[in-house]
Formats: structure tokens, sequence, C-alpha cells
């Protein structure tokens, strides 16, 4: 699902990571990247070209200083994108008895959802029945009543009446409906939004007073969604969305465009023909999904608050000297851990989610019991040997005694020194000071450091 647009849009997000300057022809690059991307994928050419401008602007903007730029032009391009993906939008029932309508054009999936969202509702307790009035494909009602039976939903159709509003009429004078909290409609489609449809859509309208008219959009649709969008948007008031088919190899922009346009959010995607594929729509993480990474502010106020500032300032002191003691060692894995691991750093560190390197199962694990056990081990030692950990190395003696006196086995102890080993030579080649300067750390530093630590290949704490 919008590999593509994800892959573009990650290495352009890469592309300001890294870059050293972030020069005018640089920005140029990265924009013409972005454009091809968000165009390819049918999002609505106007509403990139705003996107362009205003990431242009960031990335030029004189009073912006080239550190805070990088986060600042990522910043922008996520909430513009967020922008046309459209905010959280919650179907939420209300008191009384919800009438769903669900509308689209030919083949969009309103039918298949119509099923979906009534077994959704139902299997969250709520009374529902489905209605077919499809009247103008002639297999519609049975397709709607074969999908109600197999999921043992309530459903009415009438296959013998040719107009929409005189079955649902017909349903409301016997009583048959009002038992039921929510009534999803399903109605029929058309090649085009012709002028006999939206005459059928008015007068459906007007007597089913629907609670949530719901425009029904297949993935694919590509960049005639904002026109269709509109057209609907005339008929009725469109009060949400739901994309379909976000299982395919469609590039999805086309429907998040229709978003924008009628000033709605989406409150499902399918994904999948069986009745379980419907999620709600969360544009937050389907961004993070699409863009390979976090919530980047999440990130830097996370690194913020795990880092204890004095703490830091000592080990960076000790940096400088280019060697760091077993106690500055456990601090630093400390904060690794409070981030989450390398699991959760994997999700937040953009452009680390790309990577092609494999990571082993247990490197993304909790490393808290290990940690624990590790200080342990660490106030068996004295200062002599916190502070010069390689003597150990050479007096096995020592080891015994650590491990005794911490309840550990000599193993354990092992383990540690070659973590330390591994991070002090880090240390003495320049690499961890990034990771020792706590609050100015950035994603790219971290990045840094990651690979570094993958290189070595050596994760298991
Ligand atoms: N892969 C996949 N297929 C879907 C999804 N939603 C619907 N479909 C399929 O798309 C086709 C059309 O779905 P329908 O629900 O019949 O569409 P409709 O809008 O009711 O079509 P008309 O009544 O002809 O206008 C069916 O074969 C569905 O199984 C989805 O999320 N993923
Ligand atoms: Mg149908």
């Amino acid at each position: 699902m919008l590999e593509k647009l994800g892959e573009v849009l990650r290495r352009a997000t890469d592309k300001v990571m890294n870059a050293v300057f972030l020069d005018k022809n640089l920005v140029d690059s990265i924009i013409k990247d972005l454009q091809r991307a968000l165009i390819e994928a049918d999002v609505n050419v106007s509403l990139v070209k705003e996107l362009s401008d205003k990431v242009r602007k960031a990335a030029l903007d004189e009073r912006i200083k080239d550190i805070e730029k990088k986060e600042h032009i990522i910043k922008i391009l996520h909430d513009e994108l967020l922008k046309i993906i459209g905010e959280k939008k919650e179907l939420k029932l209300r008191k009384g008895q919800n009438r769903i309508l669900l509308l689209g054009l030919y083949g969009a999936g309103k039918t298949t959802t119509v099923a979906k969202l009534g077994n959704y509702f139902a299997k969250r307790g709520n009374k529902v029945a489905v209605i077919g009035l499809d009247v103008h494909r002639p297999a519609a009602s049975e397709q709607l009543k074969q999908l109600a039976e197999k999921n043992k939903l309530s459903y009415f159709i009438d296959a013998d009446e040719k107009d929409a509003t005189k079955i649902w009429k017909n349903l409301e004078a016997k009583g048959k409906l009002k038992d039921f909290d929510v009534l999803i409609v399903d109605t029929a489609g058309r090649h085009n939004l012709e002028a006999e449809l939206i005459k059928e859509i008015k007068s459906l309208n007007k007597e089913i007073k629907p609670t949530e008219s719901i425009l029904v959009m297949p993935a694919d649709i590509g960049q005639a969604a904002k026109q269709q969008a509109q057209d609907f948007k005339k008929a009725v008031d469109i009060t949400g969305i739901i994309i379909t088919r976000m299982d395919s190899t469609a590039k999805g922009g086309g429907a998040l465009t229709a978003c924008s346009e009628v000033n709605t959010g989406v409150y499902f995607i399918t994904t999948g023909e069986k009745i379980n594929d419907i999620e709600s729509f969360n544009p937050k993480a389907f961004l993070s999904r699409l863009l390979g990474m976090g919530d980047l502010e999440n990130l830097i106020e996370k690194i913020k608050s795990v880092t204890d500032e004095s703490k830091q300032k000592n080990i960076q002191k000790e940096l400088e000297g280019g060697k760091i003691n077993l106690d500055d060692f456990i601090e630093q894995i400390k904060s690794m851990n409070s981030l989450g691991g390398f699991g959760k750093l994997k999700e937040l560190i953009p452009g680390f989610s790309g990577m092609k390197t494999k990571i082993p199962e247990n490197a993304l694990e909790n490393q808290s019991a290990k940690i624990s056990k590790w200080e342990h081990i660490i106030k068996s030692m004295t200062q002599h040997e916190k502070e010069n950990p390689e003597i150990l190395e050479k007096e096995t003696s020592r080891i015994s005694r650590i491990a005794k006196g911490s309840g550990a086995n000599s193993s354990d102890v092992r383990a540690l020194l070659k973590q330390y080993k591994m991070i002090n030579e880090m240390v003495k080649s320049g690499m961890a000071s990034d990771f020792s300067s706590g609050a100015e750390l950035n994603p790219k530093q971290m990045q840094k450091l990651a690979r570094k630590f993958m290189k070595g290949g050596k994760l298991k704490f």
C-alpha cells in the first residue's frame, strides 16, 4: 500500500537529515523528488505545489539555524502531509437511531463495506440492520442478502421494487426499522454522477434523513477523486469518507486528496475482501508508516526527558578524555533503554526503518532485566575496577569475585565487559560523543550511532 510514495518520502527525509549544508541545489532536488512522488501518487497538483512552496521557504529561511532547519523542514513536510490526509475522524454513534448512508460510484466497494460496517457495529453490541436500496443492479440485493446471512446481520431488501425511496418508505410504514440502533443503507452506483443518480440520492436523503452520509472511494481512484468528491458534496452533505481497497497496489493519494476537498476526514479504510478487513483510520499513524518514521518531536522530547543533564555533562568531560568508565556506561545504556530500546528507536529514527540491515530479534527486546543485573555487577566492583575495566580481563579471579558478589555468573560479567569495550571503542573513535551530548542529540546522530551498533553486529547487551 502506497509503498512507492512512502519510499520516496523516506528518501527525501533522509536526504534532508543527512545533508551537511542545505544549499539551494539540494533543496531543489529534494523538492523535485517530493513533487514527483506526490503527483505520481495522485495527490492533487495544487496541494503538491502548496506543500513544496512551504518546504522551500523553510529550507531557504536565513533566520533558522541549519541544525534546526532540518527538523523544521521535516516538521513542515509532516504537517503539510497531515493536512492533506486530514484530521482523525471517528464515526461516533449517537443516541437514538443512526442512519448511515453509503454513497459512491460503480464498484467503489459500497455493498461489501455496508456488510463490514454492519458487522463492525454489531460486534460492538449494537442492533444493526443493513438495507439494500440499490435497485439498479439486478444482483445487488442478492449480494447484500448473502453477505448479511453469512455474517448474521438483519437485512431488508426488496428485489421487486424499482424505486429506492419507496422501499424505504414501505419499511418505515410497516415499522420494520424502529427496533434497530444502526441502519446501514446500500445505494446504487453509476459510472459517473449522472443527473438521475443525483435525483435519487437527494430523494433518499430527504426521506431517510441520514445521520451520516459517507462517500465510499476506492484507493485507486486517481486524480478523478477531486471532481467526484465535489459532485457528491453538491448533492448531499458528506460527513465522512471510507477508502476501500487500501490493500491493493493503488496509490491512494487521490482518495486522500478528496478528503481535503470535502473538508472531511476518513472514517475507515478497508484492506481486503473479508468481513473484518476494515479499520478505523488514524492519520498520524498512517503518515508515520508512510514516512517510515515516528513522531519526530516526540523523539526529540523523549531524548531530552531521559537525559539527566548533570550526569551527561560529566560524561561529556570523560568523553573528551577519550574514555568512559563503567558507571557512565550503565547510564548510557539506561537512557537508551528508557527510550524503549532498539525496537522503539528503530521506529523513531528517520531512515532507520528503511535500513536493510537485519536486526537480531533478541536485540529488540526490552533490556531492563539485563540492565539491572549489570548495575548489580558494577556495584560489586572497586572504584579502580570501574575506571579501568580492562584489568578485569586479565585477572579472572576478579571476575569470579564480582560475579559472586553480585549474584551473577562470570559469563554475565564478561558480556558486560564486552559491551563496554564496544562502546568505549566508539568513544575513542569520537563516535559516542554524539550519544553523550544528551539534549543536543539529534536524530541523525542517533542514526549514526545506531548504524555503528548494527555494524558491530553485537547488539546482545
Ligand atoms: N481487495 C479488496 N477488495 C475489495 C475491498 N472492498 C471491496 N472490494 C471488492 O471490490 C468489488 C466491488 O465491491 P462492491 O462492494 O460490490 O462495490 P459496490 O460499490 O457495491 O459496487 P456497485 O454496487 O456495482 O456499484 C468486490 O469484488 C469486492 O470484494 C477491499 O478493501 N479490498
Ligand atoms: Mg453494490
